[in-house]
C-alpha cells in the first residue's frame, strides 16, 4: 500500500496526542502537529518528492528528525516511535482525547489510576462514580464526562445543517450586539451550506477582542469551554456541537473569512495560485514580500489572485477556480427566485395545517403558487388519500382558489412507486391532477439494478411529473439506497419529467453532484419543502443551498417559472 500524505499526517497527529498524554515537552508536541498540518496541505505526495530526491527539510516545520520519520514511514509503512508509544499507552487514547473536556492530563490520570483505556470503560467509571474521587476531577467534572460520553456515542458526529442553523444564528446575533464588534459571520461548512456540519466556525471583527471572547465563552448553552485564548476560543454546546470563534482586526476580515470558509481543498488550490504569482496568502491577508496587498474583504483576496469572488457554496475545489478564471461561474439560484413550492402536505394525513393556513403562509413568502401533494393511501399510513379523498381535496382547492387572491393552489399527490414500478393510484385518478410527485416509500433493500429499474418504469407512467429524492437518503439514520442516478437523469430528460431537491432537513437530496448532472443533462430540478406545517416552508433556504452547491442557476430550477410558464411544463408530463 503506498503511503499518502493523509496517512503521514494521521501518524504525526497520533504521535502528538500520545506524547501529550505522556506529558512530553510541548515544543516537541507542537512540532508533530505542525508537521501533520504541513503534510495534510502539501499539494504533492511526500512519497513522490522523496522519489524525486527532493529535500523534505525545505518544507515548513520539517526538520531532519521529522524528514527521517517520513522516509521511514514511506519506506516501511511503520514508525518506530509510534509503535513504541502505542505499546506504552492503550490504543483508544486517541478516541478518548476527542471527548470534550478530556485533555491529555486527564486521559493519563484516568488510565493510570482507574485503568480506563476505552470509551466504554470511561462510561462505566463515570456511571459508577469512581471518577469524582480522582485528584483534580470532582463531581461536576464526572457529570460532564458522563454527558460528553453519552453525546459522543449516541450522536452522529455531524449535525444537520438546519439543526446547526439555530445555535449558529443565535450566537452570531448575540456576538453582533457586543459593543465594538463590527462583523460576525458563521464560516466553515455552514457557510458553504453543506448538508451536515462537523462544527461551527465563527469569524468576528473587533478592535479589541476581550468583550466578544467573554460573551462567547459565557454563552448560556455552553457545556464546556475547550479553550479560550486572546483571539480564539472553542466551546461545546449542551447539544454536543462544537463552536470555534476567531476574532480578527477589521482589516483582516476578508482573508480570515476566505480561510475559515474553506473548504480546505479550495484553500489549498488558491494558495497554489498565490504561490504562482509570487504571493503569500494566509488568514491575515495576501502578501507580496513584506507588503500586504489584500485581505480587507473577500473580493480583494480573490482579485489579488486574478479571480472574481466565488460564492461559498462552490468552494470545494470541484472546478470553481477554473470556471472563475474563465469568467464562467454560474449565476446561482437564490431563494427570492422561487415562485412556489411543488411538494407540500396540508389538510390531510399527517399534515399539521389546513389548506388555508398553508396557502396564506406561501403567499406571505411571496409565492405565486403552491402544490398540495398529500400522500396516497397505502398500508400502514394513517390518513392517506384515495380517489374519493383526492376528489374532496380538489373541491376544497377550487373553493380556496376562487376565494384567495395572489396565490394559486395546485392539485397534486405524492404517489408511492411500487416494487414493479407502478404507482399506487390508478392512472384515471392521477390524470385529474395538476402534478404527480413519485416517491419510493419502501423496498430500500432492493439491489441497485432493480431499484433503478422500478424508478425508470414509474417515470414511464403517463402522469408522472416529478421524482421525489430518488436516493431516499435520510441523512441519519438510513443509508442511501443505491440507484443509478445518471440513468435516472437521462430517462427524466427523455421523458420530460423533473427531479426534486427536498429541502426537508432530514433529506437534502438530490446530492449536489446529481444536481450538477441534471443541469448538464438539461433536466429541470424542483426545490421543494415537503412541508407538513406552514413554518416548514422556511426550510426552502436549505434546499436552495443544496441547489447552489450543485451549481444550479435560476433557469435550471422548475419552480422559478411563473405559473403561466409552469403549467405547460407540468402538462407535458401528463
Ligand atoms: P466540518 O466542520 O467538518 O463540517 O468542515 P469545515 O469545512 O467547516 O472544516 P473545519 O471546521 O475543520 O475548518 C474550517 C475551515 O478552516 C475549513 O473549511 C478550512 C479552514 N481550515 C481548517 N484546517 C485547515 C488546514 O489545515 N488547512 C487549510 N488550508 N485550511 C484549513
Ligand atoms: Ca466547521
Ligand atoms: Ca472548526
Amino acid at each position: 500500500m503506498p503511503v499518502h500524505n493523509a496517512d503521514l499526517a494521521a501518524a504525526f497527529e497520533e504521535i502528538a496526542d500520545r506524547l501529550e498524554v505522556e506529558g512530553a515537552n510541548p515544543f516537541r508536541i507542537r512540532a508533530y502537529r505542525n508537521a501533520a498540518r504541513t503534510l495534510a496541505e502539501l499539494p504533492q505526495e511526500a512519497r513522490a518528492l522523496l522519489e524525486r530526491g527532493d529535500d523534505l527539510t525545505r518544507l515548513p516545520g520539517i526538520g531532519d528528525d521529522l524528514a527521517g520519520k517520513i522516509r521511514e514511514i514511506v519506506a516501511t509503512g511503520h514508525c518506530g516511535l509510534l509503535d513504541r508509544l502505542r505499546s506504552e499507552l492503550p490504543p483508544a487514547v486517541s478516541e478518548l482525547l476527542r471527548i470534550p473536556g478530556l485533555g491529555p492530563k486527564r486521559v493519563s490520570a484516568l488510565y493510570r489510576d482507574l485503568e480506563v483505556q476505552t470509551v466504554e470503560q470511561l462510561y462505566r467509571a463515570a456511571r459508577d462514580r469512581r471518577i469524582r474521587a480522582l485528584h483534580g476531577f470532582g463531581e461536576t467534572t464526572e457529570r460532564h464526562i458522563l454527558d460528553a460520553v453519552r453525546a459522543h456515542v449516541s450522536q452522529p458526529h455531524r449535525v444537520q445543517l438546519a439543526i446547526a442553523a439555530r445555535p449558529a444564528e443565535r450566537i452570531a446575533a448575540e456576538l453582533r450586539r457586543v459593543p465594538g464588534v463590527a462583523q460576525v459571520t458563521v464560516a466553515g461548512s455552514f457557510r458553504r451550506m453543506r448538508e451536515t456540519v462537523g462544527d461551527l466556525d465563527i469569524v468576528a471583527t473587533a478592535d479589541a477582542p476581550d468583550a466578544v471572547m467573554r460573551r462567547f465563552t459565557t454563552d448560556g448553552e455552553v457545556a464546556e469551554v475547550l479553550s479560550a485564548g486572546r483571539t480564539r476560543a472553542s466551546i461545546v454546546l449542551g447539544s454536543g456541537l462544537q463552536v470555534d470563534l476567531r476574532v480578527v482586526a477589521p482589516a483582516q476580515y476578508g482573508a480570515a473569512l476566505v480561510y475559515f470558509t474553506g473548504a480546505k481543498a479550495h484553500n489549498i488550490a488558491i494558495r497554489r495560485i498565490a504561490q504562482a504569482r509570487g504571493l503569500k496568502i494566509n488568514e491575515y491577508g495576501v502578501f507580496h514580500g513584506g507588503e500586504r496587498v489584500a485581505g480587507d474583504d473577500e473580493d480583494s483576496v480573490y482579485r489579488s489572485l486574478g479571480l472574481p469572488w466565488i460564492p461559498p457554496e462552490l468552494r470545494e475545489d470541484r472546478g470553481e477556480i477554473d470556471a472563475a478564471r474563465a469568467g464562467a461561474l454560474p449565476q446561482l439560484v437564490e431563494l427570492a427566485d422561487l415562485r412556489g413550492d411543488l411538494h407540500t402536505h396540508a389538510g390531510a394525513g399527517d399534515a399539521r395545517h389546513g389548506l388555508r393556513d398553508m396557502a396564506l403562509a406561501a403567499r406571505a413568502m411571496g409565492f405565486e403558487y403552491l402544490a398540495i401533494t398529500g400522500q396516497a393511501r397505502r398500508p400502514g399510513l394513517a390518513g392517506g388519500l384515495d380517489a374519493a379523498g383526492l376528489a374532496r381535496q380538489g373541491e376544497a382547492i377550487d373553493a380556496l382558489n376562487a376565494e384567495l387572491d395572489g396565490i394559486t393552489l395546485l392539485k397534486g399527490v405524492e404517489a408511492g412507486i411500487l416494487a414493479d414500478g407502478r404507482l399506487d393510484l390508478p392512472d384515471a385518478v392521477l390524470g385529474r391532477l395538476d402534478l404527480v410527485v413519485g416517491a419510493v416509500h419502501d423496498g430500500f433493500h432492493l439491489s441497485r439494478g432493480r431499484q433503478t429499474e422500478r424508478i425508470l418504469r414509474a417515470m414511464d407512467r403517463p402522469h408522472f411529473t416529478l421524482l421525489a429524492p430518488p436516493t431516499g437518503r435520510l441523512i441519519e439514520p438510513r443509508e442511501p439506497y443505491d440507484v443509478d442516478m445518471p440513468r435516472i437523469i437521462g430517462h427524466a430528460r427523455e421523458r420530460g419529467c423533473f427531479v426534486e431537491i427536498s429541502a426537508h432537513p432530514d433529506r437534502l437530496d438530490l446530492l449536489d453532484i446529481h444536481c450538477r448532472m441534471a443541469r448538464e443533462a438539461g433536466v429541470l430540478v424542483s426545490i421543494d419543502s415537503d412541508a407538513h406545517a406552514a413554518a416548514e416552508l422556511a426550510n426552502l433556504r436549505f434546499g436552495v443551498g443544496q441547489a447552489r452547491r450543485g451549481w444550479l442557476e435560476k433557469n435550471d430550477v422548475l419552480n422559478t417559472r411563473p405559473l403561466a410558464a409552469l403549467r405547460p411544463l407540468l402538462q407535458g408530463t401528463l
